[in-house]
């Protein structure tokens, strides 16, 4: 028998990541969407101490494609924003949006679809966010719902 948790997105066809507050273009995007955009693989050291590949589209495109201030635009007032990031089970983290551009930083995040080559289960997915290249895996979220734009200095 399979046991879901009663808030778990029962399934990557009906599940969507919602883009807004500070942006031009609010976006709702179904798993059908992100698999159309471009994937990017990156590596991440999980709590078991292994390296992982986690597949997904770039943090930097969506917030892009929402019109969210990147790029040349990620100056001045601008630089007081940040990205706040919800999940189904009320856990929630935050990226300036410095931390996301690559005017700023070779890293790249991306909302991955795909861990280890196989699209990720219902505990972790469909949407697991990929943060390369820190000590832990705390902000690699999993299960993640949306994605809203708020400025520090509101
Ligand atoms: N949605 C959600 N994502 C989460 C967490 C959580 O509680 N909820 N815990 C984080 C923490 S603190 C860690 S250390 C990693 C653990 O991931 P791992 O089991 O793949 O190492 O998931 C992160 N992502
Ligand atoms: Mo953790």
């Amino acid at each position: 028998m399979l046991f879901l948790r009663s808030n778990a997105q029962p399934n990557a066809a009906k599940a969507y990541i919602k883009v807004s507050g500070e942006v031009t273009k609010p976006l709702t995007l179904s798993a059908a969407d992100l698999v159309n955009m471009k994937h990017t693989t990156v590596s991440i050291r999980g709590r078991d101490g292994k390296d992982h590949s986690y597949t997904g589209v770039p943090l930097q495109i969506i917030l892009e494609l929402a019109g969210v201030t990147m790029g040349n635009k990620l100056r001045g007032e601008n630089l007081s924003k940040y990205l706040l990031v919800k999940c189904a089970d009320g856990y929630e983290v935050v990226f300036s949006l410095a931390e996301l551009d690559s005017s700023f930083t070779n890293r790249i995040i991306v909302l991955a679809d795909t861990y280890d080559g196989k699209p990720i289960d219902a505990e972790r997915g469909p949407f697991q966010l990929a943060v390369p290249g820190e000590k832990k895996p705390a902000r690699s979220c999993f299960r993640v719902t949306e994605f809203i734009i708020k400025d520090a200095r509101d």
